[in-house]
């Protein structure tokens, strides 16, 4: 088959991307009116702020601003997770970094399937949370057992799905026709299911081991749980989403607000009650989709997520003892205040070496592109402005967050550390295959940008 009559990966993906945020829109109206009021947000930041946006306009960052959301589910068995990394594969996308979310009393550990390369994320940077459920940690042994043997008699993806997925990887690439079929039956597997595969009386047996485990096993498939969109300014939708009639989680998760954004702000609206159907039909209700909006900024290097890190478990430290009540307000301020430490300045963080960047010849730089053949120093041609540096993006998530997240979907039923610490080991088991190091990527970026601005200025390195 001639390689040009496939359709790219990256296209399957930006359009299986469409696909699913029309049909969570159908699922979900509420998620369409957080896209509604995301939109306006950005629109009024954008108008409030012309050459940001020219900015974006002129490197494409605009489109990728709109085209901009990601996704979860929770899976239930190593065997799901496998065929869901061949699924994603398909679509270009990758599992990148490990997240444990055992130490903070949610049952799972979890991956982030994406794009890696830069050309890819600039044309579709969806991205879908991936958790996978650990039985292990289900503590009465009957119900372990029984939870697994409902899970092993569930097939998640249909036969047409499996078909084209088989036929990617035996030639390499579907044609328009097969990714039309991918798309259309790899959004199956993310529907909602209203009927549940199990009784009202296991359903609430699995509910009090955690409301998450009931989630996973309960039902049919991994229904999509959430799609975020992402925006310009978030504590502006914050604001925005009670009047809209969306019962915003408490605190904005993620650094404060700064004049340089960095990694990720995240908050959401709570899960919905929904009306579900036990075997049998007996009528009930289930609560797992929710609303998510981010903001991103810069991507940290080591060092840089070591001080983020430090700095975010000095703020969780001086909040402890806040009551709950006053608890968001206490704990904004003291994010504000322990954040101080953390440069806001874009020169200074990368002097730094606080965050991964970019680099690029100037006009000025190609101009002069004779005469600096022995200026090879790095610091003097930035600051002859023949080399210009901007920060990378952050492209995946974070562990303390990403809890948070799940936790304020559990209402009362939270609960401590699970004893079990993470397990990469087993979830790379379960996976097939190692997860990739975000560190990598973003060095991997920045270097090649290097390498690219030397051979442009005919130097031997940078
Ligand atoms: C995923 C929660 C985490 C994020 O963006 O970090 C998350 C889930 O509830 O399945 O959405
Ligand atoms: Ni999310």
């Amino acid at each position: 088959m001639n390689q040009n009559a496939f359709v790219s990966p990256d296209e399957i993906r930006a359009r299986f991307s469409l696909a699913m945020s029309a049909m969570y829109q159908s699922e979900v109206p509420l998620y369409g009116e957080l896209l509604d009021l995301v939109g306006r947000v950005n629109r009024r930041a954008l108008g409030d702020n012309p050459p940001l946006a020219e900015a974006m306009r002129a490197n494409g960052d605009l489109q990728r601003l709109e085209e901009e959301r990601h996704g979860a589910i929770r899976l239930g068995s190593a065997q799901e997770l496998a065929t869901m990394a061949r699924l994603f594969a398909v679509m270009g996308m990758q599992p990148v970094s490990y997240y444990d979310l055992a130490c903070a009393g949610v049952p799972v550990h979890a991956t982030a399937f994406r794009a890696v390369d830069e050309a890819s994320l600039k044309r579709s940077p969806f991205r879908v949370f991936t958790s996978l459920l650990r039985l292990e940690l289900i503590d009465d042994p009957a119900l372990r057992q029984q939870a697994a043997q409902i899970l092993a008699g569930r097939e998640i993806f249909t036969a047409p799905a499996l078909a084209m997925i088989e036929q990617f990887e035996r030639a390499g690439g579907l044609t328009a026709e097969q990714a039309g079929v991918f798309i259309r039956e790899a959004l199956q597997t993310f529907r909602w299911h209203r009927q549940a595969r199990v009784s009202a009386e296991v359903y609430h047996q699995l509910q009090a081991q955690h409301r998450l485990i009931a989630d996973v096993v309960a039902f049919q498939g991994p229904h999509i749980n959430h799609l975020t969109p992402c925006t310009l300014d978030i504590d502006a939708v914050q604001a925005g989403m009670p009047e809209r009639g969306m019962h915003a989680k408490e605190l904005v998760e993620g650094p404060p607000p700064r004049r340089c954004p960095i990694l990720l702000r995240q908050t959401s609206f709570k899960a919905l009650d929904e009306a579900v159907q036990f075997a049998c039909g007996t009528p009930g209700w289930h609560s797992a989709r929710f609303g998510e909006i981010e903001q991103r900024g810069a991507a940290l290097t080591a060092k840089g997520r070591a001080l983020y890190d430090q700095l975010l478990g000095a703020t969780r430290e001086r909040c402890r003892a806040v009551p709950a009540a006053e608890y968001p307000q206490a704990y904004a301020e003291a994010l504000r205040q322990c954040f101080a430490d953390f440069p806001d300045d874009l020169e200074v963080l990368r002097r730094e070496g606080l965050v991964y960047g970019r680099y690029q010849v100037t006009e000025a730089g190609r101009a002069a592109r004779h005469e600096i053949c022995l200026a090879g120093d790095r610091e003097a041609l930035l600051a002859a402005g023949l080399l210009r540096w901007q920060p990378q993006l952050y492209e995946d998530f974070l562990p303390v967050s990403a809890a948070g997240i799940f936790q304020s979907n559990l209402g009362d039923s939270r609960r401590d550390a699970y004893d079990q610490s993470a397990n990469r080991a087993e979830f790379e088991r379960a996976l097939g295959r190692p997860v990739l190091d975000e560190m990598a990527l973003y060095a991997r970026t920045q270097q090649a940008s290097l390498e690219a601005c030397a051979q442009e200025l005919g130097l031997p390195r940078l």
